[in-house]
């Protein structure tokens, strides 16, 4: 009786593993480009219930259900407007702190059109969502940062349609990122909603980028989703005097390798061609750009020559308005100070930030590092972390996959070197190469031997990249041993690698000395910054550089009461925007390196 029980439960323990290990989301693929499609937008306002204990499934809320007479009592009704796109913390006092459930309501009207298909994209929303269509459930979506899309052609009404939502921003351990990490939680639907329409055989993805290591070669697919495989595709770049005709494989696939003198894309000009895409029933259409990325013995090659990579971090937040920057002015904002700093290049640290952020950074000519919200304190030995982080990867490949301007997929922030981490890490850089080989692997350690002014980058899972970062507060969480100039770092790993984050904290206003004394004081940092570019000068293997952070962010973990009161003050910038002395000393190391 024993061993069977024992079996028993060791064959659920495999059957819950399965399960679980699954897809951890039910959304189907979404579409590419889906602004470059027939949609119809959700946004604006949407009404909303706080379900403040978390009993909304049990009261059935996704059916929205009205009393039909004055004795009938419904324990709950839709009131509170709420914005979309947007997060719930900036929009009403009770909610600055909140971290739980929320159920959105949307109406809207439609009218079902023969041999037409129609989808809901959503942008983005944090962390796990559930959406109900005129009360049946369409699906589900977990990570806060990446889209997702049901198709809805045959749960659609002619007349109001009820969309239900339910969005929980709880942190989990089983979660990506965990429990615990250095910016603000903003819950919601935090990125656009629209309905899309498509015809019964619709263009659904494609991926058209110069082949790896080609400056001419463009090797491109097209995938249709539909049953009409009879369909051919044209490809044509008029810019570039290319007109094609693809065959579509049984699959759905069509495929083409062809060649073009195309004007590459650099920071300086970033040229961008419109592609178009068309079947005999729908035209997408698409502003790409064309460059090549590789990497060389030390160096990475933009464009076939040694590029050095002048960066800097941010996250998608509107500091001076406490909330997360959703618009396409947040964006502009955002990047204008990363230009205005002379960057050629940005980190959109810890996830994938709006599709429209980084097309816009494509647009101005900043390079990008994109990375996944694998951040520290994951569970890698927890069988189910390997599936998500690799669907997480997926999404944020297969969005932005056709913008030239992403350079570096990065698969991690600051983990542990142990084995499931190695095991976990390995899995996901062979997954990101199979989804896209064209660009560069890359993760940021912070896990790093220093012996006197020695220090040793050796990182096991460095040898798995194609470019390493090395996060490293040198004079803030960690002391110089020093002086600076005497800082010499040795590797073996005979790769590029980035300086991915260092910098200290000052508040915008105070001022005393640059020594100890005076941390978080403006000349502490100014000096901070100094001391550090003179030891990156040093660094023979140095590639790019990507200090922390061009704003100051708001982050619950910082709880010195003086500084910080919820704020990480390392930005270069202060919330409102005011230049630190720090800002002035990169802008000139950044001018100097012309
Ligand atoms: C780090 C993290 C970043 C933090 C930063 C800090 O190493 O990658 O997310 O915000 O340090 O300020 O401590």
């Amino acid at each position: 009786m024993y061993s069977f029980n024992r079996l028993l439960l060791s064959n659920l323990a495999i059957v819950l593993l399965l399960v679980f290990t699954s897809s951890p989301t039910s959304a189907q693929n979404f579409m590419t480009n889906p602004s470059g499609r027939n949609t119809n937008s959700l946004n604006g306002t949407w009404k909303v219930i706080i379900d403040w204990y978390n009993r909304g499934n049990q009261l059935k809320i996704y059916q929205d259900r009205k009393a039909k007479k004055p004795t009938e009592f419904v324990e709950y009704s839709f009131n509170q407007p709420m914005q979309v796109p947007s997060d719930w913390n900036s929009q009403d006092p009770h909610l600055f702190m909140w971290e739980g459930n929320v159920w959105y309501k949307k109406e809207f009207t439609a009218t079902r059109k023969a041999g037409k298909r129609t989808f809901i994209y959503f942008g983005a929303a944090n962390y796990l969502t559930e959406v109900y269509l005129n009360g049946k459930k369409l699906g589900s979506h977990e990570g806060g940062f990446t889209p997702f899309q049901f198709e809805i052609t045959d749960a659609l009404q002619d007349g109001t349609n009820k969309l239900i939502v339910s969005v929980n921003s709880q942190r989990k351990e089983e979660s990506i990122p965990a429990m615990n990490y250095d910016w603000w939680n903003y819950g919601g639907i935090t990125r656009d909603v629209s309905l899309i329409e498509t015809p019964a055989n619709f263009i659904e993805d494609y991926f058209i980028q110069l082949k790896k290591g080609s400056q001419n070669e463009v090797e491109a697919w097209v995938k249709v989703n539909g049953l009409d495989k009879s369909k051919k595709v044209n490809l044509s770049i008029p810019a570039a005097g290319i007109n094609k005709v693809l065959e579509i494989d049984t699959s759905g696939y069509a495929r083409i390798t062809f060649k073009a003198d195309f004007k590459l894309w650099t920071p300086e000009t970033p040229k961008q061609y419109e592609v178009t895409l068309s079947t005999d029933e729908e035209t997408v259409k698409e502003s790409i750009g064309f460059r090549s990325i590789e990497v060389k013995g030390l160096d990475i090659l933009l464009n076939g020559k040694p590029v050095f990579l002048k960066g800097v971090n941010f996250h998608e937040e509107i500091a001076k308005e406490m909330r997360r920057a959703t618009s396409d002015a947040d964006a502009r904002l955002i990047l204008q100070s990363a230009k205005d700093l002379g960057c050629n290049f940005i980190r959109t640290a810890h996830y994938p930030q709006s599709e429209n952020l980084v097309k816009m950074a494509e647009e101005m000519g900043l390079m990008i590092w994109e990375e996944i919200p694998l951040w520290q304190g994951i569970q890698f030995g927890n069988p189910i972390i390997l599936g998500k982080a690799e669907f997480m990867l997926r999404e944020m490949i297969r969005r932005d996959k056709n913008r030239c301007s992403i350079i570096i997929w990065s698969i991690s922030n600051e983990t542990t070197p142990a084995p499931d981490r190695d095991r976990v890490l390995t899995n996901m850089a062979a997954t990101c190469r199979s989804l896209d080989p064209t660009r560069l692997v890359s993760s940021a350690f912070n896990q790093i031997k220093m012996n006197g002014n020695t220090t040793y980058v050796n990182d096991t899972l460095a040898r798995q990249l194609d470019v390493y970062g090395i996060n490293r507060y040198m004079g803030w969480y960690s002391p110089w041993p020093d002086k600076p100039g005497t800082m010499t770092f040795k590797s073996e790993l005979n790769k590029p690698m980035i300086m991915s984050e260092f910098g200290g904290e000052a508040k915008y206003g105070n001022h005393g000395n640059a020594d100890s004394a005076g941390l978080w004081n403006e000349e502490y940092q100014e000096q901070l910054y100094k001391d550090n570019i003179q030891m990156l000068k040093n660094i023979p293997f140095l590639r790019g550089i990507t200090p922390w952070v061009l704003y100051d962010f708001r982050s619950p973990t910082r709880l010195n009461s003086e500084n910080q009161f919820g704020w990480n003050r390392k930005g270069l910038l202060s919330d409102k925007g005011e230049k630190k002395k720090a800002w002035y000393v990169l802008k000139a190391f950044y001018e100097s390196l012309k």
